[in-house]
Order: structure tokens, then C-alpha cells, then sequence
């Protein structure tokens, strides 16, 4: 199928891999692109050589499209985004944060620039500074997020700008994928479903948190602080929920925070690491492939539309 974003970045399939902090990293990234979505490399808060080496592993596993997320909190995002130029990425997508001040150097580097917005007025100011795309982004999304829903920014935005839009947060299968177009969406882009693939490497005691999750297992932290993030409910997260009601600064919060996205990917330790993942965790059941997921994904929106149009033809 063909939409903007397909032709944009030249992919087979509109569905565009989250830039997950420690969990996009070349084998995912690159696993997606062979499979014929985008895959992504999450630069997070990585030094800008890191990235690099990250680039160019994943262009040894695949010569397909690959982008890079730039986390703009991240204080090394300036030379990120340097490297990202330099090595030749030609799609980014930036979160947490206004791109706005890059979009010089990206534009005439001949770099597409797709932002990760949680809000209309964002996708607006992004559309005025020269984004060629927006990721709408629900508050059911895991990680760093907004305060609106999948199902009211997307159409909000759609009506908002005139560049294509991406929707994320809480689209796990076909019915989400089909459900995001009838919104007015040209691609989505999926994080935790992703977390579970094969080619993932995140821990199998994170992947298991969220194969086991259901519905209501994740937690918002950071409320207080301003950068409310949604992880699954483990010990840390009632430890930070019970100190955030105590009032704690964000100092102590930070603390209980430190490092814990490595501990839970790399050490797989569920009860003191960050497991962020989305609400659609619940929907998540099995460890497949990313050829597997994608080719899946496709069928079953075609079967969702094929039988919503025989439906309305009654
Ligand atoms: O960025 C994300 N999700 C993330 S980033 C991340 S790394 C992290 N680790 C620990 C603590 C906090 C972050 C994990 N997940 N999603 C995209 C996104 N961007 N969601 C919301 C926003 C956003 C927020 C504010 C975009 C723009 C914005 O504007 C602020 C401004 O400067 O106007």
C-alpha cells in the first residue's frame, strides 16, 4: 500500500518502529527496515559516538532506509544530531523536546524530520519550522508522554496540518493499525510490540513483563516532576509513587531513577528497572520475529477493512 509516508521514506509498509531509549538499537532497527517498515535507532541519551558505531552496525545488516530518534533532553543532542548528518541518516524523529533550532541544519543536509508531538499546538509550531511529518503520540504510549489519547490528538491533528501523520501509543495489532487510518493517519509507529521481538535485546525477564502484562499493569510516574512516564508496575514504581505522594523532590526521585531503563533492559532486573511499555502491553502475547509482526500487522488490517466495507455495503 501506498501513502505519504510510505513515499516519503520509501518503505514497503506504513509502520514505523518506535525509538525506544536502550531498546532501538541496530539489530531491531535494522530488522524492521529488512521487513519492510522503518526501523529506528534510539539515540537517547547515548554520546553522539555511540550513535555512530550504532549507525553503522545496523547499515552492515541492512542497506534499507534506517532512522535515528533523537531524545532532545538528552544534553548531548547537538552532537547527535552532528553524527546523524555526518553518517548520512536521511529520517529522524525527535522526542521530548522542540526540535525547532536543527531544522536549519537538517534540511540542508536533505534529512526528513518527523517529531514526536503530544499535542495540536506542538504539530503546528512543527509544521511552521519545516517537519515533513509529525508522530502523534498518545498518553497510552509508554516512556515520555503527553497527557492526551491516541483516539483524540491524532484526529485533532490531522485536522490541525497539512503534512502527513504518524500515529503512536496503545496500537499493538491490526485493528489499531486500521483504527489509526480511519483517524486520518498515514503510518503508525509501535514501540511495545517491538520490545518483544526476536531480534530485540532486551532481557527475557523484561519481555516477559510485558508478554504477562494486562491492561491496567502500568503505572505513570513523574506526575509531579513534569516528566510523567508510563512503565509497568514493579517495586520501584510503588516506591516512586509512594515517595511522589509524600511529596519528594526531584532530586530523591531522580535517584530511585538512575540507570534503572539499563537495569531493566540489559540486567533484566524487573523489580528495581524501569520497564517502560505501553497500555497496549495487555494485547502483546508472544515473542515473534519482526518479518513476522509486520506481515501480521498487514494482514489483519486488510482483514479489518475488508470486513468494515462489506458491513457498510449491506
Ligand atoms: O520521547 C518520548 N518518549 C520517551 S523519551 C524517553 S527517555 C527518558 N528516560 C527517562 C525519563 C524520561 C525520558 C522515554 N520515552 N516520546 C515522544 C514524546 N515527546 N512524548 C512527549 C513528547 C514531547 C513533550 C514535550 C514533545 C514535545 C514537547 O515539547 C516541549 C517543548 O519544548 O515545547
Amino acid at each position: 500500500m501506498k501513502t505519504r509516508i510510505t513515499e516519503l521514506l520509501q518503505i514497503e509498509y506504513p509502520i514505523i518502529q518506535g525509538g525506544m531509549a536502550w531498546v532501538a538499537e541496530h539489530h531491531l532497527a535494522a530488522a524492521v527496515s529488512e521487513a519492510g517498515g522503518l526501523g529506528i535507532i534510539g539515540a537517547a541519551s547515548a554520546p553522539a559516538e555511540v550513535v555512530r558505531e550504532e549507525i553503522r552496525k545496523a547499515r552492515t545488516l541492512t542497506d534499507k532506509p534506517i532512522g535515528v530518534n533523537i531524545m532532545l533532553m538528552n544534553p548531548n543532542a547537538p552532537e547527535v544530531v552532528k553524527v546523524v548528518i555526518e553518517e548520512g541518516i536521511k529520517v529522524v524523529t525527535t522526542g521530548a523536546g522542540n526540535p525547532a533550532k536543527y531544522m536549519k541544519d537538517f534540511k540542508e543536509a536533505g534529512v526528513k524530520v518527523m517529531p514526536v508531538v503530544a499535542s495540536v499546538a506542538m504539530a503546528k509550531m512543527m509544521e511552521r519550522c519545516g517537519a515533513d511529518a509529525v508522530v502523534a503520540e498518545g498518553m497510552e504510549s509508554g516512556g515520555h508522554i503527553g497527557f492526551t489519547t491516541t483516539m483524540c490528538l491524532v484526529p485533532q491533528v490531522v485536522d490541525a496540518v497539512s503534512i502527513p501523520v504518524i500515529a503512536a501509543g496503545g496500537i499493538g495489532d491490526g485493528r489499531g493499525v486500521a483504527a489509526s487510518f480511519m483517524l486520518g493517519a498515514e503510518a503508525v509507529q509501535m514501540g511495545t510490540r517491538f520490545i518483544v521481538a526476536q531480534e530485540s535485546i532486551v532481557h527475557q525477564n523484561y519481555k516477559d513483563k510485558v508478554i504477562k502484562a494486562k491492561d491496567i499493569d502500568s503505572e505513570i510516574t513523574g506526575m509531579s516532576t513534569g516528566h510523567p512516564v508510563r512503565q509497568i508496575r514493579n517495586q520501584m514504581t510503588r516506591e516512586y509513587l509512594r515517595l511522589e505522594k509524600e511529596g519528594a523532590g526531584l532530586e530523591e526521585l531522580e535517584y530511585l531513577t538512575l540507570g534503572s531503563l539499563r537495569k531493566a533492559v540489559i540486567d533484566g532486573d524487573t523489580a528495581n528497572g524501569t520497564l517502560m511499555a505501553g497500555q497496549i502491553a495487555g494485547l502483546v502475547g508472544k515473542q515473534q520475529t519482526c518479518r513476522e509482526i509486520i506481515e501480521e500487522l498487514m494482514k489483519e488490517t486488510q482483514v479489518v477493512v475488508k470486513k468494515e466495507n462489506e458491513l457498510w455495503a449491506k
